[in-house]
């Protein structure tokens, strides 16, 4: 059995986050092309990807990561009246934006399975419910999903973040070696924020007890920054894989990681 590599495109990466449903397909192509070079080095890939524009602003405008709120006073804009209606209108646009991302595979030739949680996963956390290894089980494809509005049980609905399927797609898949995410500005986990850092304040490993400085743009994100990859990919770590945060505008460190080799950027280890 071919080893597998998960790899999470961070939302910010592959979108511009400042205007609404914006893909950044420069940064997409480059992500296909090191995804092709792991197949042809025999790696099986699996990819999730992160909302960014697609996701994050109009969630966050209606509280979607609270769920149903019947009784809050929501201000209604042009295109939405109602969180019903947002949650609509968010899956829309994150299939909108996987379909940009399977087209460019597809322009590679890569052949993808398109993997929509909201069709398959119910609640939110790394705990949600979902059959994993009975849907993501065709490896001659790159399976492909993506952060998502899924229903829950308490709520109604509610957001399971990128973040959250790697880890269990991680701990259920056999063989996963390697966990990447590729995200945007930084090299990895910073000791201070990226304004003020130097190149001497990536931390290269980083367990739960690191010290670290937890960039969340809390403005426009409704699921968890940096910190929330950190210790997810602490979980996943605590399971045997290899984890890493890698910036994701570098494909030699990205593939580099991918395969195993040592480049810049931060492990990830349970403690
Ligand atoms: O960007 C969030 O997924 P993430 C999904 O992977 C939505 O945390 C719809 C905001």
């Amino acid at each position: 059995m071919d080893d597998c590599i998960v790899i999470k495109f961070g939302g910010g990466l592959i979108t511009d986050k400042s205007m609404m449903c914006t893909p950044n397909h420069a940064v997409i192509d480059s992500l296909v092309n090191v995804v092709r070079d792991c197949l042809e080095d025999n790696l099986r890939v699996i990819v999730v990807h992160g909302a960014g524009s697609f996701g994050h602003l109009r969630s966050k405008h209606w509280k979607l990561n609270h769920g149903y709120l019947p009784d809050y006073d929501f201000l209604s804009q042009d295109d939405c009246k109602s969180q019903q209606h947002a949650v609509s209108l968010v899956r829309k646009e994150m299939l909108t934006l996987n379909k940009i991302v399977l087209d460019a595979f597809s322009k590679r030739g890569i052949a993808t399975t398109k993997l929509p949680p909201h069709e398959w996963a119910r609640n939110t956390g790394s705990n949600f419910d979902g059959n994993i290894t009975k849907l993501f089980n065709n490896n001659k494809s790159v399976e492909i999903t993506f952060g998502d509005i899924v229903d829950c049980d308490e709520g109604v609905f509610g957001i399971l973040s990128g973040d959250d399927l790697v880890v269990r797609i991680c701990q259920d898949i056999p063989n996963v070696k390697r966990l990447i995410f590729a995200v945007k500005g930084v090299d990895g986990i910073l000791k201070r924020p990226p304004e003020l850092a130097d190149e001497s304040d990536l931390i290269e490993h980083w367990s739960p007890s690191t010290e670290y400085s937890g960039v969340h743009n809390s403005e426009i994100d409704v699921t968890g920054g940096i910190g929330l990859k950190a210790i997810r990919g602490s979980e996943v770590a605590a399971s045997g894989v290899d984890v890493f945060i890698i910036n994701g505008e570098e494909p030699q460190r990205l593939l580099d990681a991918c395969k195993g080799i040592s480049t810049r950027g931060t492990q990830i280890f349970a403690e």
